[in-house]
């Protein structure tokens, strides 16, 4: 397979990307420039990541070093839930840029589906009724400006997809989600795929270095079923993770710090699972990892994981 797929803006997608969500600042600059230095072209960042300063002086080495050329790389990043005012969505576009040092990103997401006031820190207190079709239509000026090359959501099940898919004038090109054999997202990527949106994964190998939210640890990677392929294949449990993503049509953003994980990550194009692997892959029990139930109070906007999700948990 190629090492991409096509949006609906007709702009490639690398199929895996460096995730950097947890990245700690003080490596992720080293490991963006090894990633690339490995053949990693697409990064995966966001203004809630503490780091795209960091991720930005990794780019700058690799670019002035000529590894790579801008328009080689795709690059991601997301809009914080406390800048959703229409008035805020350029602002933080353009702080997201100066971190970064460039003049555009790939592809600019709304990170959640969930308003915070603005300014406010985490918690359920911090969150208000969001206006969803005013912050897309912010989005869809920073892709008509070029500042955004493509624009997407994260996060959002498939009730708030066609609620978007209503208003919007620009179709979302992307949603970003949790997804690994052990959460599939089954209706959402049917949904996704009839609507022409592309699905990228986010926590691939099911965040097993997390610190900041809870979960199960070796979930993934510690799977029978991912181990017993992997042993088969001769590969690690994470590339097989990895590979069942690109082999569902799924970008996957792996995140890395550590300079032979980052080679091993993107070396899944030269193989694939054969059918009856799949297939018993395909029949994992399923378990949200990440359900952000951190967004959730009874007395709040999101009064249950169920409703962060619409049912889709
Ligand atoms: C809680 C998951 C955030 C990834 O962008």
């Amino acid at each position: 397979m190629a090492g991409h797929f096509v949006l609906n803006t007709g702009a490639k997608i690398p199929a895996v990307g460096l995730g950097t969500w947890q990245a700690d600042p003080a490596v992720v600059g080293d490991a963006v420039y090894a990633a690339v230095k490995a053949g990693h072209r697409h990064i995966d960042c966001a203004q809630a990541y503490n780091n795209e300063k960091e991720v930005g002086l990794g780019l700058k080495k690799a670019l002035d070093e000529g590894i790579v050329k801008r328009e080689d790389l795709f690059i991601t990043s997301k809009l914080w839930n406390t800048n959703h005012a229409p008035e805020d969505v350029p602002v933080a576009l353009d702080g997201t840029l100066k971190a970064l040092q460039t003049d555009y990103v790939d592809l600019y997401l709304v990170h959640w589906p969930v308003t915070m006031k603005k300014g406010a820190g985490y918690g359920p207190q911090s969150i208000i009724p969001s206006d969803i079709p005013a912050t897309w239509a912010a989005m869809e000026k920073l892709y008509d400006a070029g500042k955004a090359r493509a624009i997407g959501v994260s996060n959002f099940s498939s009730k708030k997809l066609a609620d978007l898919l209503a208003v919007a004038r620009v179709p979302p090109a992307v949603n970003q989600v949790e997804c690994h054999p052990v959460w599939q997202q089954g209706k959402l990527r049917a949904f996704c795929q009839s609507k022409g949106i592309h699905l990228s994964a986010y926590s691939p190998l099911g965040s097993p270095g997390t610190t900041i939210v809870k979960v199960r640890a070796g979930a993934v990677l510690e799977h029978p079923v991912v181990v017993s392929a992997a042993e088969k294949l001769g590969k690690t449990p994470a590339q097989v993770a990895l590979r069942w993503g690109v082999q569902m049509g799924h970008s996957v953003l792996p995140k890395s710090t550590n300079e032979e994980r980052i080679r091993e990550n993107i070396d899944v194009y030269d193989w694939s699972i054969p059918d009856d692997l799949f297939a018993r892959l395909s029949e994992i029990e399923q378990e949200r990892l990440i359900p952000a139930s951190f967004f959730v109070h009874p007395e709040g906007v999101f009064k249950s994981v169920e409703e962060l999700w619409d049912g889709e948990i």
